[in-house]
Order: structure tokens, then sequence, then C-alpha cells
């Protein structure tokens, strides 16, 4: 039985890099013979200050962008993970197992907390956390971004490490990073990934951009002096990151948009780039807004954490075990 599980942090606005490193694929898997979970990690959230009005609305925006991009209740499992205690409680766990060194070694955590005065020991520990959330599972396979690479592979350690020393009680999972859309980056400088946290609001689109506001982030994108759509990352890394925008917004290869647009100048396929992309949001944005605040979400987060919660607790009891806590039966 494959398992997927993932995640999109409600720590800012959704950005379009989160649909093609993650809700692209969530889509594309729950098509599949898979069993699906997919949750919102607010206790990662908090890693660095949130305000808390802004927290809850956007736990619960993420989890309507998951519904109203296509996500299907009766398909996946949808939660809140602060719903299932486990997660808290593994991750603590699981910190037992994992070394202050390969924590230091892991980009995202020297990333965020360069230049700051004070960072939060959680934002630390995050990726044991992450790993929780994984292993609770059993998860097979995990869909995300490029920049999850790392924390993946410290999620493989940490549950062979434990399979080891105690006994098996983890399934090791595997990574999913589709080729196309797994690294967005920003519109204002290829060399960065497109995220939320960039000052320059050109930067990203916003899933609630309207087609106005996309097209006139898509016209102020930077490109290059050539003027050749084509796909070369090395010599031309902004046309190209357009490119792969559309690629997966289109669900086209690379070889199709080139060829489209042979002899054609950027300004025609921005325009064109800037259209697939309002396509694809516009439908979403609508759905969104009809269940966001509805009581329907409610419910499909209520029952959701309910039915995780059992698969959750079910593991975390096995662990407990399996390290020598006291359990009796439950
Ligand atoms: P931040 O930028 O604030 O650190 P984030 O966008 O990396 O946050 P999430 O919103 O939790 O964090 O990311 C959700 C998923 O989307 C992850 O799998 C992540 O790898 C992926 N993702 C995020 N940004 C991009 C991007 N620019 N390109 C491709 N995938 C991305
Ligand atoms: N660390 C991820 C969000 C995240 C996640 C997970 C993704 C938390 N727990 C479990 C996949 C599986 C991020 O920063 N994007």
């Amino acid at each position: 039985m494959k398992i997927v599980l993932s995640g999109i942090k409600p720590s800012g606005e959704l950005n379009i890099g989160g649909y093609g490193g993650a809700l692209h694929q969530f889509l594309a898997l729950q098509q599949q013979q898979f069993e699906c979970l997919f949750f919102v990690p607010d206790l990662h959230a908090v890693t660095v200050a949130q305000d808390p009005n802004v927290l809850r609305k956007r736990t619960m925006d993420i989890a309507a962008y998951y519904i109203a991009a296509g996500i299907d209740p009766k398909k996946a499992t949808i939660f809140i993970q602060s719903h299932v205690s486990a997660h808290a409680e593994l991750g603590w766990l699981m910190e037992t197992q994992a070394h202050f060194g390969e924590l230091s070694r892991m980009t995202q955590f020297k990333e965020k907390s360069n230049g700051k005065d004070t960072v939060s020991s959680a934002l630390f520990t995050y990726p044991v956390l992450m790993a929780a959330d994984i292993l609770l599972y059993q998860a097979t396979h995990v869909p995300v971004g490029d920049d999850q690479k790392q924390h993946l592979e410290m999620t493989r350690d940490l549950a062979a490490r434990f399979n080891q020393r105690f006994r098996p009680v983890f399934t090791v999972p595997e990574p999913i990073i589709q080729q196309l859309g797994s690294r967005i980056m920003s519109l204002d400088d290829p060399a960065k990934k497109m995220s939320k946290s960039n000052p320059n609001a050109n930067s990203y689109i916003l899933f609630q951009d309207s087609p106005e506001v996309i097209h006139k982030k898509i016209a102020k994108a930077v490109t290059d002096s050539e003027g050749v759509v084509r796909c070369d990352w090395a010599h031309k890394p902004a046309v190209s990151n357009l490119i792969e925008i559309y690629a997966v917004f289109a669900d086209e290869s690379v070889e199709t948009i080139e060829s489209r647009y042979k002899g054609v100048g950027y300004g025609a396929f921005k325009r064109d780039l800037a259209d697939v992309i309002a396509a694809k949001l516009q439908p979403i944005q609508r759905r969104y807004s009809e269940i966001v605040e509805s009581d329907e979400l409610i419910r499909i987060l209520k029952d959701g954490a309910v039915k995780a919660a059992e698969t959750a607790n079910r593991t975390l009891l096995q662990a407990k075990q399996a390290m020598g806590f006291v359990t009796w039966a439950q």
C-alpha cells in the first residue's frame, strides 16, 4: 500500500511556488492508487513569530485552498497538524534520536536564522517535527519542492536510526520531487526561490492575485536580452523559470511551449503566461471563497483529524513501546 503525506505551512499567503512543488503533485497523486493525507502544518508555522489572528485565518485558508484546488476529502484525509497531538509527542521522542550536528547542517535553518539576533529553538529542531509528521502515518511517499530534499533525507535517517536502535517501527519514506515546478524561482531574481518572505511583492504571484495583478507582475518579471523563448537554466535562468511556470500551469511540456513561441518575442509569451496562470487560479479562487467560511470545511477538518489520529496514535504507541515507556493496554 502506498501512503502519501504532505503539507503546506500556513506561514504566509499561498504563492504559486507552493502549487509547483506541492499542490500540483498532490492532485496528480490523489488520482492514483495512493492513500493520501494532506495536512496544514500549523505547529511548523509557529517556529517563526505569527500573529495569532492571522495564523488562525491562514490555517483555514490553506485547508480551503487544498479543497478549492481539487483535493477531494472523500479520497484524501485533510486535517490540521495541531489537532492531532501525536505529532508534538512523537516530535519530542524523535528529538532524542536527532543529532545536534546534523540539525546544524540544515540549509533552511541557516537561511532562516541568517542575520537574526534570536531565533526559536523550535526553528532549529523543525526537521525533527517534520520527520514525526511523516513517520506517524508510515508514509511511503512525500511530495515536496526541491527545498525540502534535505529534510526528507533527515527523516529517512531518523527512521532508519530508530528502527535499528529499537525495532522496526517506521517506514522509511521516499521523497517525490517532480522535475517540473519543484523549484519555482523569484520573478525578480531567478537565483532565489519564489517565497512569500520576499519583501518585493512583484517577486511572487499569490493564489489570491487577480488577473490584472498577475499580468502586471509577469510583465515586470526579469528576462534577458536574447529575446528567444528557450529553456536553458545555465544561461537563461529567468526565461527558463517562466517557461517552467507555464509548463506546470498549462500541463504542457517545455518543448511544446518552446516551439509555440519560436520567433515570437517575450511580450506575447508573457501575456499568454499570465493568462494561463489566471485561468488556473480563477476557478480555485471562486471555490475557495465558497468554502473558506463554511461549516463544510470545519466538518471535513474535524473528520480528518479523527481519522488521522487513529493511525497516528497507533504508531506513537508502537514507538513508545519500542523505546521502553510504560504503556498499559489502551
Ligand atoms: P517559506 O518560503 O515561508 O519558507 P515555503 O513556501 O517554503 O515557506 P511551504 O508553504 O510550507 O513553505 O511550502 C509548501 C510546499 O511547497 C513545500 O513542499 C515546498 O517545498 C514547496 N515550495 C515552496 N516554495 C516553492 C517554490 N518556490 N518552488 C517549488 N516548490 C515550492
Ligand atoms: N517543512 C515543509 C512543510 C512540512 C511538511 C511536513 C511537508 C511540514 N511537515 C511533512 C511534507 C511532509 C515546508 O517547509 N515546506
